[in-house]
Parts: structure tokens; sequence; C-alpha cells
């Protein structure tokens, strides 16, 4: 049978903003619901950032506690993983402040590169403190590839023995600045992955569904959500992350491949 699919569900990200679409949640209490939602409507993991209530990006430790907290007392079981990505701009330092008790995951950004009109930079020495950190507090790091050098790096990292398994490799394809998501790019980037590797898509803008269906069709796993896109159907602007999930699910069941629960998850990809 398939390895059962991870749905991780990305619900706010630092870009998107209330503008563009209602849904999207500021507060750690609209993060956490938007996060509880996700997971009833099938995620297995849950990528948080955090915002300030105005909806500026934030990398507060006090914000990413309450997030957590909340999703617990919601009696939800779903991995939680933290963005040490944060906003562009940001310090290292200041990004780091997500890893609070109470995350599984962090995300371990493998480049510099064009973000939109920015630079997002994640120097190597800035990679490899990172890779520290989440090693220091035993989270599972995920890969973050936007590129194909950035596999390389990963490569690099491995034989440095700065990063070892368990990790999970997130392709996040169709950032403007990065790799476009086309079918022919996933195909060269898997050809590239290190083994074995646990890997999943996150497509951006109106990309998402198809990669998450070449995802599924390929054996890998998939993001979806509000941080990478807003729309549910052309011109239709999602309600919530969690109708995100659902059509995954949806495409997930079409495929043969039957979601991942939380415990599932943890197992597949070496949470402790
Ligand atoms: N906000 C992006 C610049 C991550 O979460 O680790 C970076 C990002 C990646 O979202
Ligand atoms: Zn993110």
């Amino acid at each position: 049978m398939a390895e059962k699919v991870i749905v991780t569900a990305a619900v706010v990200g630092a870009e998107v903003t209330r503008e563009q679409n209602p849904a999207v949640p500021y507060t750690p209490a609209e993060i956490a619901q938007a996060a509880v939602d996700a997971w009833r409507a099938g995620a297995a993991a849950v990528h948080l950032h955090a915002r300030w209530p105005d909806g500026r990006p934030s990398q507060r430790p006090e914000h990413f506690r309450e997030i957590i907290d909340r999703i617990r007392q919601a009696g939800s079981d779903v991995v939680i993983q933290c963005s040490t990505g944060g906003a562009v701009g940001m310090p290292v330092d200041e990004r780091l402040g997500s890893l609070v008790d109470g995350a599984e995951m962090g995300t371990l950004n493998l480049g510099t590169m064009n973000f939109g009109d920015e630079v997002f930079q994640n120097t190597r020495p800035d990679i490899v403190r990172i890779a520290g950190r989440l090693r220091e507090r035993r989270l599972v790091p995920e890969c973050e590839v936007y590129d194909a050098g950035m596999l390389d790096t990963l490569r690099w990292l491995l034989e440095k023995k700065h990063l070892t398994a368990p990790y999970h490799v997130q392709l996040v394809l169709g950032v403007p600045g990065g790799m476009s998501a086309s079918e022919r790019n996933v195909r060269f980037l898997l050809e590239g992955l290190p083994e074995p590797t646990h890997w999943s898509i996150a497509g951006v803008g109106r990309f998402q569904l198809p990669m998450a269906e070449l995802a599924l069709a390929l054996g890998g796993h998939v993001r979806v959500g509000l941080e990478d896109n807003l729309f549910a159907a052309k011109g239709v602007l999602a309600k919530g992350s969690d109708e995100l999930v659902s059509l995954a699910v949806k495409l997930a069941q079409r495929a043969g491949r039957e979601p991942a629960a939380p415990a599932e998850a943890r197992r597949l990809l070496g949470i402790a």
C-alpha cells in the first residue's frame, strides 16, 4: 500500500495580509484556531508563523508559546513545526525566537535568494547556526528548498555533519526569485535528493493544488494553506487553510493515499 500522506497546513506565513483575504489569522488565538481547524480537516502537521495583532510578522517566543498552548488546550495532537525563516530582513537571532518548548520541528532555509522584490538572506554560517540550534533543541529540521543549488547545500550539511537524519525536505516552488512550480523542475529536484528522504511540495499561488496532486502521484507529502496561496479556485478566495486542507485530502483519496494522523506523521518524520 502507498505510504500515508502527511498534509501540512501553513496557516499564516509572514507575507499575506487580511486585505488580500479576510481569513488570514493574526492574533495567537486566531492562528491557533486556524491550526485546529486545519487539523480537523485532516492536516497532520502545522507550519507556524506568528503575527502582532496588527498583522506585522513576529518571531516573539511568547506569541509562539500562546499559539501552541491554545492548540493543545483545544485537544489537538497536530505536529507543531515552527518557522525559523520568519520574514525577510529579520536577523537570525530574532528568527530563532520561534523555537519554544512544545515545538517538534523547525524550518531550515537552505540558501539566500531573491524573494519577490526583496532578499531572503540565509548565508552558510546562518544555516549552520540554525541547524545547530535545531539539534540542541532536538527538533526535526524541515529543510526548505527553493532552488536546485540548495540541494547541494543539503548534501554539504550532511557531509559536514551539520545535519543528520531524521530531517524532512520541503520543495517550495513558485516563489518569484526561486524555482518555478513545474513538473519538470520537481522531477529534476527529486533526482538530486539524498536517499532516503521524506519530501513534500509546497506550491505557491495557483500552483498549490496542482503541485499537491503531483506530490501525491510521485509518493511525496504535501503542504497547503494561506501562507502560500489565498484561493480555493480561480477568483474564489479560500475561507481558511482548512478549506485548502480539505481539498488536498480529497486529492489524496483520489490518488489512493490516506492522510496520516499526527501520530503516524511523527513516526514517519522520526519525531521522538
Ligand atoms: N517568510 C519567508 C521569507 C520558513 O517559514 O522557514 C520565509 C519562510 C520560510 O516562510
Ligand atoms: Zn513559512
